[in-house]
């Protein structure tokens, strides 16, 4: 490599990426052969339109390619049809949207601060509440979907199209009564699976499959791709109308884009290989097991998870009853050696980038190997990190007295050691647990 620059930040990030441990639930460590397919000599190729029907000359490999990228997605997921063109999953969402739905049709999805997606309705500040008419379903003050409520939005709003997947919602969805509730006013059900096909693959979390009509889902979270998307329908949908994969193509190309990214297919097409390996269950299902332990260990060291823990990867911590803001903890916990995100809990009165919660998951450190025992070890160190964040909180004011002064430096300074001390334990077990580069 020649660009020194580049390649510096590279090394810098691969350093960062080694020493930390990444607890962000929507990123993961993508093998080297998906890296190597990404950086591969597809990257130059333009293949706008589908197999056999292209808008450019050379299109041997990819067209065979991408045939084999979506026979590998029918297989591993058991559906009729698949399109993997999608840059990511906004698009993956926008085209179904556009697919299936008239500008104003109404959609219904969970609200952000429920644990819901910006594409699935957030009124006002996205395509998906600007184009459309969108109503949002919360979650109960106990912290999970209450299905009778959305029954009763549901028959009230009518929607054209319900969407249900999550960002930060724990626990498993319902999918046979999310799609028993839809019949009623006969809506569409798309599941956005971005973040828990890997479990679904795996058998960790239920499987939306035979209940909705269509499936999107990115590449790069639990499924370990690259960053991309992949849109799929199910025997439910081509069944009530079987045009919908035409459709959904139309719409993807060339509805919202261009040239497909065939690196990026050609990615996807290793991830689902590995996917579909025995060894991809058992990571699954120690995801879902890693999760369990460090949120039952949050929570007997006093702190709050929305819905009282977690049925899958993620979960959300309230940090309203210790007093301190979201960004203060993620920036306090990145400083000990462990990422993860800022968070809005449901009903947050705090702005979204001050918000009152962190997010925080298992996919990476178990793509590491790091097991149960880890968990109880990362929960012990976001204590210690938390406790001296809250300890050090009091800002020195021009009015405070030399005592006082000196009372609060004390305590930024312990808090500094306390995170420094955290920071070294972090790094000496990410050391004995190196990011692998293949499964
Ligand atoms: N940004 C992703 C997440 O972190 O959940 C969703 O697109």
């Amino acid at each position: 490599m020649i660009d020194s620059k580049i390649l510096h930040l590279i090394l810098k990030e691969e350093k960062r990426q080694e020493e930390t441990l990444m607890m962000i639930p929507s990123e993961n460590y993508a093998s080297q052969s998906v890296m190597n397919a990404l950086g591969s000599i597809f990257t130059d190729k333009y293949s706008e339109g589908y197999a056999n029907k292209r808008y450019y000359q050379g299109q041997r490999f990819s067209d065979e390619l991408e045939t084999l990228c979506i026979d590998r997605a029918k297989k591993l997921f058991k559906v009729p049809f698949v399109n993997v063109q999608p840059y990511s999953g906004s698009p993956a969402n926008a085209a179904v949207y556009f697919a299936l739905l008239s500008p104003q049709d109404t959609i219904m999805g969970l609200s952000l601060p429920s644990g819901g997606h910006l594409t699935h309705g957030v009124p006002s500040i996205t395509f998906s509440g600007k184009f459309f008419h969108s109503v949002q379903y919360e979650v109960g003050k106990d912290g999970f979907i209450d299905y009778d409520a959305v029954e009763k939005l549901v028959l009230k709003e009518r929607p054209k199209l319900i969407i249900t997947g999550t960002t930060h919602y724990s626990r498993k969805l319902d999918f046979q009564r999310f799609a028993q509730i839809a019949e009623k006013v006969d809506a569409y059900v798309v599941a956005d699976m971005s973040h828990v096909i890997g479990l679904i693959v795996a058998g960790a979390y239920p499987n939306p499959i035979p209940y909705v009509d269509v499936v999107t889902t990115t590449t790069h979270k639990t499924l370990r791709g690259p960053r991309g998307a992949i849109i799929m329908v199910t025997e439910k949908g081509l069944k009530k109308d079987p045009e919908m994969g035409n459709k959904i193509n139309k719409a993807v190309f060339p509805g919202l884009q261009g040239g497909p990214h065939m690196n990026t297919i050609a990615a996807i097409a290793v991830a689902l290989q590995e996917a579909s390996k025995p060894s991809f269950t058992v990571y699954g299902k120690q995801i879902v097991k890693n999760a369990k332990v460090l949120s039952e260990e949050l929570v007997k060291k006093g702190y709050e998870l929305l819905s009282g823990g977690t049925d899958s990867h993620v979960m959300v911590v309230d940090l309203r009853n210790i007093g301190i803001l979201g960004n203060t903890a993620a920036e306090g916990l990145e400083a000990a050696g462990m990422i993860l995100n800022r968070n809005t809990v449901p009903f947050d009165t705090n702005p979204p980038y001050f918000p009152s919660g962190i997010r925080l998951g298992t996919p990476g450190l178990t793509s590491r190997g790091l097991k149960e025992k880890h968990m109880k070890m990362i929960a012990a160190w976001i204590d210690r990190v938390l406790k001296a964040l809250i300890l050090s909180k009091k800002q020195l004011k021009t009015n405070d007295t030399l005592e006082r002064k000196k009372e609060i430096r004390k305590k930024i300074v312990d808090m500094a050691k306390e995170l420094k001390l955290v920071n070294k334990e972090v790094k000496f077990l990410c050391k004995q647990f190196p990011i692998k580069k293949e499964y």
